[in-house]
């Protein structure tokens, strides 16, 4: 359960767990500055501490039986900090006994220990950061990859925030005009017109529908993307499978149709977590291939993120992979497969090559070989490539917001929605007006100007002590 409480002065462990050369107490609350000056030393001592302006000392803590701690310090007097109460933040040492011992001088000097999330929370409360930015700072603690930092990054910068307030000032102007007519009824003054409101409703309603389909774009949550192993049976799906991540975990033979089901495994790349899936092959005669095995590989190629598509360089392209390849519509790197087994005279690898060309493709294309591994890095940097190529630039959200926000945002469209009818079919402004404070509230949630208990839970409940 999170504490609306404000009053009292919190400390934590700020630094993540486990050795690290400099560790991070954190503290924050009305009496900061009292505790900085009971129990720090600093070697500065005319100029601090400056109860003004934020500022940065090297000094000493004396924690326990004459032990003294060598710290720098980082104190914000004033409301101008994260959580817009007075702050301090000293780094030392990063080891944990260290660490503890200061955090518990503190709390035996009056701090209490802070709840998970609950520097965020202050920041929240004080009006610092909105909802949507709360679960930002947590995708940042969180981020596995490069890509989902970016994200996260520029969620906290603003995301989801900014066009939704734009959105709710709106309606809130349509509102106030509203409410002005309905209590003048009698008198019969119109502060907005019929098609003033008709138009106001239905930009609203465009704005909403558009962040919508922004957010379903990246309804995934935190899945990581999909990479799947595309092709002809036997043209070396499995093998490749295995090789990038280094297992013998998917099974591979002579014998066309040897993959029936499809595997996942976890591949990865540079900073990026990516899930890696080997399908059946392609085959639209059934004597190789089940019909359920082929149901796999098409749900799979639909959920792709990005294809590789393998074909077997040892042989000509059939048919069925001409026609693929002039229509693929996913991120698509080919893979030629089984180089190993052409001498270096060979030409053959670059008329593939052309061939494949010639077939309307010009993505990224790699020989490799599973067998002497060559080829193998490049394909790794091709499909990071493709990997986030495919993830676009709306998806500027995090998946938890998108989880959090996607009712209240359908709610909010809803409640536009039936405005807009309430208009055309005349059915009266108070109904109007109802379902205009129906679509602010739900949009309220979104960024939490209106919040309840289980929200904040469900924001602040998953994050750890010391943010
Ligand atoms: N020389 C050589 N042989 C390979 C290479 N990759 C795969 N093979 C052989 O090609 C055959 C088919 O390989 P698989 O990896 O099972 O092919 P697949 O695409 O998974 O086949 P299905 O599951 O039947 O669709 C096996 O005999 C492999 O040993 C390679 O890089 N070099
Ligand atoms: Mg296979």
């Amino acid at each position: 359960m999170v504490s609306l409480d404000v009053d009292d002065t919190i400390a934590a462990i700020a630094s993540a767990p486990g050795p690290g050369l400099r560790g991070i107490v954190r503290v924050s609350g009305p009496q900061t500055v009292e505790l900085v000056e009971a129990l720090f030393e600093s070697y500065d001592s005319h100029s601090f501490p400056n109860r003004l302006r934020p500022t940065s000392t090297h000094g000493q803590l004396a924690v326990d039986k004459g032990l003294k701690v060598d710290i720098d310090l980082y104190l914000w007097p004033t409301q101008r900090s994260y959580t817009r109460q007075p702050t301090a933040e000293f780094h030392l040492v990063g080891s944990r006994p260290v660490l503890e011992m200061v955090l518990n001088r503190l709390c035996g000097c009056g701090a209490r220990l802070a709840r998970p999330g609950e520097f965020t929370l202050r920041a929240f409360l004080s009006g610092r950061i909105d909802l949507t930015q709360a679960e930002a700072v947590l995708a940042v603690i969180d981020s596995s990859g490069e890509q989902q930092l970016d994200t996260a990054l520029r969620q906290m910068a603003g995301g989801l925030a900014g066009p939704l307030g734009a959105i709710r000032d709106d309606l809130m102007g349509t509102l106030a005009e509203l409410e002005a007519g309905l209590d003048f009824v009698e008198e019969d003054i119109e502060f907005i017109t019929r098609s003033q409101l008709l138009e106001q409703l239905e930009r609203a309603g465009q704005k909403l529908e558009k962040i919508q389909q922004q957010i379903s774009l990246r309804d995934r949550g935190a899945e990581a993307p999909r990479v799947v192993l595309w092709g002809e049976p036997n043209s070396g799906k499995s093998s490749l499978f295995n090789a990038l991540l280094g297992t013998q975990e998917s099974i591979v033979t002579e014998v066309a149709g040897t993959t029936t089901d499809f595997l996942v495994g976890e591949l990865v790349l540079k900073s990026m977590k990516l899930d890696l899936v080997d399908t059946a092959g392609a085959e639209e005669r059934s004597e190789y291939v089940s019909s359920q095995a082929q149901q796999h590989r098409v749900e799979q190629q639909e959920q792709a993120d990005a294809l590789l598509f393998c074909i077997d360089s040892q042989r000509q392209p059939t048919l069925w992979e001409k026609d693929q390849l002039s229509k693929l519509n996913n991120a698509c790197v080919v893979v030629l497969t089984k180089t190993d087994l052409h001498d270096l005279e060979s030409t053959r690898l670059a008329e593939l090559s052309q061939q494949i060309r010639s077939f309307g493709f010009d993505g990224p294309m790699v020989s490799t070989s599973s067998h002497s591994r060559d080829g193998l890095d490049l394909l790794a940097d091709e499909i990071s490539l493709a990997v986030i190529n495919s993830q676009s630039a709306d998806q500027s959200i995090v998946g938890t917001t998108v989880l959090r926000a996607s009712e209240s945002l359908r709610d909010a469209t809803a409640a536009v929605g039936h405005a807009k009818d309430a208009v055309i079919l005349q059915l009266g402004d108070e109904l109007v007006a109802s379902e205009l404070r129906r679509s602010l509230e739900a949009l309220g949630q979104v960024v939490g100007t209106i919040y309840t208990d289980d929200i904040l839970d469900l924001v602040f409940g998953r994050f750890c002590i010391g943010k």
